[in-house]
């Protein structure tokens, strides 16, 4: 890694070997055990740091609602230029963030750069919000009287986020919660906890330089049973949460036991339709970027691929034939297209998915297989992998965080390949690629594609911020990013004032004294 310089990005990111506080100071997270972080890229320890004791979480938590009380009534524009300087921030440091993300996760650094543009996009896009939090006036039964809504702040948000995108998720929801005048707190991932550690270094200088509190974005770091300190806190009215659909379930039952709210962004199981009218050169690059991109860690990854029959084996072929020109190995090579896997538990996850689908029938078309060797010492490297199959395996039925794609073939028209498509439990991205207008609009349609996210000639991944992001069904309902989710991190208000002197009553009751 030293010759791609990471030694000099971590500099830059204030990360050191042992990291208990942010490089402005902030020393409230980190009295507890040591995690540390090693990289997939080459199994090297990054660095070290301290996880979040209860005492800790208390410190943590007086002073988010301490900050809260200020910042509520900062008026929103005014949030929205510390939002904007965080947004200059970041593109100051897009490289060696854009390098962190890749070394600590093992994603390609094209897409770590990536995942710093989605943290800059989503800065702009809450700037101009900012200026935006509107409600709605309504017209009165009652003479003399006006009804409007206004957005108020919430309070703490509370934001627990995963390993595949470890700065984006957290961005996404942090701009548009500061804009709204909410303070926040992020448990990153344990797998990826110097990328948290980076973007808390970021922020800490903003609001240093704008003499804000620090409460306004607090870092806690551990594994769930930190979660646990926020899933169970009634100071906390909303938590964000990004993951498996097993950890969703838990957090939404925990913060429904205490009435908060939930946000959920759970797991895929993301197909593309490819019909007879597919533009083939088209579907390919969709498909194999969405299967291998991230080594098939995203949660907008493309895990099946229904084709129709007549089609099939022009479109097999032609996947097959690209599989053989991917180069694996180290991301932060930008020759190489597909990086190593989080950690070895994934990897075993990805070897029980090749032998269980081979088990219930499936036959492998492009052998898999963890690499061995030089420049795979972590032991986290895979083959990305085809296998043909069929949509009523349970292992085609789960989502395997891994590059391993499923082929399924479909007889009849486009009815037919959705029965398929939303034959999941799961409910987030999914895709179809053709030209013909009857099949695009039936996918579009109310009987068509039941996810939160439908693509025409588009893959399943790659979503752009100034959508609504995030899914139905498995994948839990909550809506990230744009368009209108910003109303999830406030709170609505119904406000009927009477300027008259007299006091009707609505629905015409009558009640004299
Ligand atoms: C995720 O995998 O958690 O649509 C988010 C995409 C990205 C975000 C993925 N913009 O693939």
């Amino acid at each position: 890694a030293k010759d791609f310089g990471m030694d000099e990005a971590m500099k830059i990111l204030g990360l050191s070997a042992i990291n208990e506080g942010t490089s402005t100071g902030q020393k409230n997270f980190g009295n507890g055990e040591i995690i540390e972080s090693h990289s997939p890229v080459d199994g090297q320890l990054i660095g070290k740091v301290k996880t979040t004791t209860k005492e800790d979480y208390e410190t943590v938590m007086s002073a988010a609602t301490a900050a809260f009380k200020d910042f509520r009534t900062m008026p929103a524009p005014a949030r929205g230029e510390l939002v904007r300087q965080f947004g200059n921030k970041l593109r100051e440091v897009k490289e060696p963030l854009g390098k962190l993300v890749s070394y600590e996760m093992g994603k390609s650094y094209q897409e770590g750069l990536g995942e710093v543009q989605e943290m800059i996009d989503i800065c702009d896009f809450a700037v101009g919000l900012s200026r935006q939090l509107h409600g709605l006036t309504m017209h009165s039964e009652r003479p003399g009287h006006r009804m409007y809504e206004q957005y108020h702040p919430l309070g703490v948000v509370g934001i627990i986020s995963a390993f595949n995108f470890p700065v984006a998720v957290w961005a996404w929801n942090t701009a548009l919660a500061w804009v709204c005048g909410d303070v926040c707190v992020w448990k990153p991932s344990e797998k990826t906890p110097l990328c948290g550690v980076a973007c808390q270094n970021i922020i800490a200088e903003v609001l240093k330089a704008n003499d804000m509190p620090e409460g306004i974005s607090c870092l806690i770091n551990g594994d769930y049973k930190v979660g646990e300190m926020m899933t169970t806190d009634k100071r906390v009215p909303l938590v964000s949460a990004t993951g498996s659909t097993r950890m969703g379930k838990i957090v939404s039952a925990t913060v429904g036991e205490r009435l908060g709210t939930s946000l959920l962004e759970l797991g895929g199981n993301n197909a593309i339709i490819v019909t007879p009218d597919a533009d083939i050169k088209m579907t390919v690059i969709g498909a194999v970027f969405g299967a291998v991109g991230t080594a098939g860690q995203r949660c907008t990854s493309t895990r099946r691929l229904i084709i129709h029959e007549s089609v099939y084996d022009t479109v097999k072929d032609a996947i097959v034939k690209a599989y053989g020109q991917l180069r694996i190995g180290n991301p932060l090579d930008e020759n190489n297209h597909v990086g190593p896997l989080i950690d070895t538990d994934a990897v075993a996850n990805y070897n029980n998915a090749l032998e269980r689908v081979v088990a219930e029938g499936g036959n492998i078309i492009v052998e898999g297989g963890v690499l061995t060797g030089e420049g795979y010492e972590s032991g986290c490297y895979v083959k990305p992998a085809i296998a043909e199959a069929s949509n009523q395996f349970e292992i085609v039925q789960h989502e395997t965080f891994a590059p391993v794609l499923y082929l399924l073939k479909y007889t009849g028209d486009v009815i037919d390949a959705l029965e398929l498509q939303n034959g999941v439990a799961q409910g987030l991205s999914s895709a179809i690629m053709t030209n013909n207008l009857r099949e695009a609009e039936r996918f579009l349609s109310a009987a068509g594609s039941d996810c939160g996210i439908a693509n025409v000639n588009i893959g399943t991944s790659g979503a752009e911020i100034g959508g609504a992001f995030g899914g139905e069904k498995d994948t839990g309902g909550g809506r990230e990013s744009g368009s209108d989710a910003w109303k999830v991190y406030m709170r609505r208000q119904t406000n009927t004032i009477n300027y008259t002197t007299e006091l009707p009553l609505a629905q015409g009751i009558k009640f004299d004294l």
